[in-house]
């Protein structure tokens, strides 16, 4: 199992108590923090990140088979299932991950996928949960619950929900598969609504409801906003069968860290033949969306490599993180047969004036 803690920032004093799942019984991990600081920037938070998703209510806890068997309804992300409960004498948020429904499959080989589920309290980023993994299911059955400790009432207004869905990789970085976002006032609103048009409600206690969102395209804010722009520079040396990228800058990098900031770097490859064939990056620069580098790769050509007929450089700006797996933000191909638009004329005026470094801004893709 991956670690469950996670590192602790100056204004928070988090204890983690973790109790090992056995059979049968739902596995309880219980998170202690005291918000210390308060809230940046809620309200901009929510208007452009906050994925408006169909919000119907399941009668409490019950499942509709049908509707599961065949996907989950017309989302191809799929569906999540949890709860969420406020103890106001015990200043306690609770959350229960109840399940995933109608994943899309990210392992074609098996048509199914290793999901997961990330927890995270916003604005503050630093306390992240995560389920467990379970294994070749779209449909993963979770009941895990997460307590957060310290949560008064005056505060539940200013946090939000950030769930993150995620496909495990053992090989490589784990795949996104979508997140879903929700103040915690609108879900413990929307909780009692559920208790009581169900009329389960038991004293307060809310076992009976069930909340589910669609799962919304990670993506969504990049869509937003752009994954913004990288300033490289090239210069081709013929005679010398060199390739020399210099990475400048970059701007309006996307927020992806939702604390309004990223910690972008940049990784470059040489592409040969459609073969990645060597690798370079810069330093990460944290906490900043328009990052300056300036720094310098050399490559040599493969010996095979007459002219740049078959060469391309691959750039991707990840988005360092401290807790989870680095971050694709963006990508720029200069070279090669599908450039076009800017990267297309930079590449022309690299190969028509051999030994000059010539830089341009370029949009990154996805
Ligand atoms: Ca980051």
């Amino acid at each position: 199992m991956k670690d469950q803690t996670t590192t602790t920032p100056s204004t928070l004093t988090p204890t983690y108590e973790t109790s090992s799942p056995q059979e049968g019984q739902q596995r309880e991990t219980v998170i202690r923090f005291q918000l210390e600081n308060e809230v940046t920037h809620p309200a901009e938070l929510m208007k452009s990140d906050l994925v408006a998703s169909a919000s119907a209510n399941l009668p409490g806890g019950e499942i509709d088979l049908a509707k599961m068997e065949c996907g989950g309804g017309s989302n191809k992300l799929g569906q999540l299932y949890f709860k969420v409960r406020h103890n106001v004498e015990k200043s306690t948020l609770n959350i229960t991950v109840v399940r995933c429904q109608g994943l899309p499959a990210r392992d074609s080989n098996i048509g199914s996928s290793d999901p997961y589920v990330k927890l995270q309290l916003l604005p503050d980023k630093h306390h992240k949960v995560k389920t467990r993994v379970l294994r070749r299911t779209l449909n993963p059955v979770y009941d895990e619950d997460f307590t957060f400790y310290g949560i008064g009432e005056n505060q539940l207004q200013s946090l939000t929900l950030h769930f993150v869905v995620l496909c495990f990789d053992r090989y490589s970085r784990d795949d996104v598969i979508g997140e879903v976002l929700l103040p915690v006032n609108e879900a413990l609103e929307e909780m009692t609504d559920s208790v009581d048009s169900n009329n389960t409600a038991d004293n307060g206690n809310h076992s009976g409801a069930l909340l589910f969102r669609d799962i919304a395209p990670r993506s969504h804010k990049m869509r937003t906003h752009g994954r913004g722009e990288l300033l490289v520079s090239l210069c081709y040396q013929p005679q010398a069968s060199r390739l020399t990228a210099v990475v400048l800058k970059a701007r309006n990098i996307p927020r992806m860290d939702m604390t309004g900031l990223a910690d972008p770097y940049v990784k470059i490859y040489l592409v040969h033949n459609g073969q990645r064939v060597a690798k370079k990056k810069t330093h990460v620069k944290k906490r900043t969306l328009n990052p300056v580098f300036n720094e310098s790769f050399v490559f040599d050509l493969p010996a095979s490599a007459t002219s740049l007929d078959n060469i391309s450089l691959e750039f991707l700006v990840l988005d360092w993180d401290r807790v989870t797996k680095n971050e694709v933000i963006g990508r720029l191909e200069l070279g090669g047969a599908k450039t076009i638009g800017t990267a297309l004329h930079h590449w022309n005026e690299v190969l028509n004036s051999p030994r000059r470094q010539i830089a341009e801004w370029h949009k990154l893709k996805d």
